[in-house]
């Protein structure tokens, strides 16, 4: 068991990230049973839910002219755009049937402003609009944050570097994670936590 000051943030394991969903993380579902056994080995969980208003700005439909994967200029900078995904209240929003987490204390959910996409749990892409987890984590004492889930490139990438920006240990969690992979974003993601010194572990070294 990991200790009272450890916690492991579940980042977007919905369906919609799994394969048939509507922006399918290859492979995306083979972290479930990884994240089913690691969570059973931590006191504190925190799940994460990408959840997004219909029409949201990071979805291409939501710019004519664009296709998914293009990246444009926004009001707050660079952003990709997606294929609709994760829809408040649809089942692509849903978190995967399988995922089974019996001490999930939290669910934050993300990218529910229309006009600002979310990948942190911590800040929105404007990367000053807080969700309130920071807070939340040093409130109730952790100090070690151990990220998974779904992608690790850009949901489980920035909720890590926002961790460890805040001063909690960070760790990622390798075999828990499956990562889309745009235009080298995998390597320029394990490059930066390096950088960082944000941990990499496998889910069997975490006590
Ligand atoms: C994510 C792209 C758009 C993620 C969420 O969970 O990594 N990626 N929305
Ligand atoms: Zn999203």
């Amino acid at each position: 068991m990991t200790t009272e000051s450890d916690i492991l943030i579940v980042v977007d394991v919905q369906n919609d990230f799994c394969p048939g969903g509507a922006l399918a993380v290859p492979d995306g579902d083979a972290v479930v049973p990884v994240i089913n056994r690691l969570a059973r080995r931590f006191a504190h969980v925190v799940l994460t839910q990408d959840w997004h208003t219909k029409g949201h700005t990071s979805f291409a439909s939501a710019h004519p002219g664009r296709k998914p994967f293009d990246a444009i200029e926004l009001a707050y900078g660079t952003q990709v755009l997606w294929p609709d995904h994760c829809v408040q209240n649809t089942p692509g929003a849903a978190f995967h049937a399988a995922l089974d987490v019996p001490r999930a204390e939290l669910v934050v959910r993300k990218g529910f402003h229309p006009t600002i996409d979310s990948y942190s749990a911590f800040f929105e892409n404007d990367r000053r609009t807080p969700t309130g987890l920071c807070g939340y984590l040093r409130e109730r004492g952790f100090r070690h944050v151990y990220v998974c889930g779904l992608a690790t490139d850009y949901c489980v990438r920035y909720t890590a570097e926002d961790a460890r920006g805040h001063g909690f240990e960070t760790t990622v969690i390798e075999d828990a994670c499956r990562a889309i992979d745009l235009a080298g974003s995998l390597k320029a993601t394990w490059a930066s936590f390096q950088a960082n010194g944000i941990a990499r572990a496998s889910a069997d070294a975490v006590a």
